[in-house]
């Protein structure tokens, strides 16, 4: 069964405390949940990951190489700052999707840039958490080949 790392960054261990307006009601467990539940249903596997730090989020990327057959990544705010993060991915090999729970391109100018996007096989922003299972779903599409 192809293995899936979904990654989270910096603050999204904070989903569900504060600004739901914007990031909705569900916790990063939620997520989580979301994410094991809908890979079952498309018969993935699923590794969930979190960090605040950017060097550990390169680490686990490069760990992927060994143990995943895609990545589902919400970069957070490193999409708009992190050349490192993209250096990893472009040496992973397998689909990349990158996922943003707000609309990055009605927010502040400064979101509507992602270096991860150069890499990422697709890109779902604005869907809330959903965007996490629609990933999913085009990650299984695209291992089926
Ligand atoms: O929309 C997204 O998923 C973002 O990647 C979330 C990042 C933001 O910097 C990106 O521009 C867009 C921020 C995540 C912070 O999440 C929080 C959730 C609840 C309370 C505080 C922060």
């Amino acid at each position: 069964m192809a293995d899936v790392l979904v990654l989270n960054g910096p603050n999204l261990n904070m989903l569900g405390t504060r600004q739901p307006e914007v990031y909705g009601h569900e916790t990063l467990a939620d997520v989580e949940a979301l994410c094991a539940s809908t890979a079952e249903s498309l018969g993935l596997g699923v590794t969930c990951k979190q960090s605040n730090h950017e060097g550990e989020l390169v680490t686990l990327i490069q760990q992927a190489r060994g143990s995943a057959a895609a990545i589902v990544i919400n970069p957070g705010a490193y999409s708009h700052t992190s050349v490192a993060i993209l250096d990893a991915l472009n040496i992973f090999d397998g689909p990349v999707l990158e996922v943003h729970i707000s609309n990055i391109h009605a927010r502040e100018a400064f979101r509507h840039h992602s270096f991860v996007s150069q890499r990422a096989t697709g890109v779902i922003a604005g869907c809330g958490v959903q965007g996490y299972a629609l990933a999913l779903s085009r990650i299984a599409t695209l291992l089926r080949g």
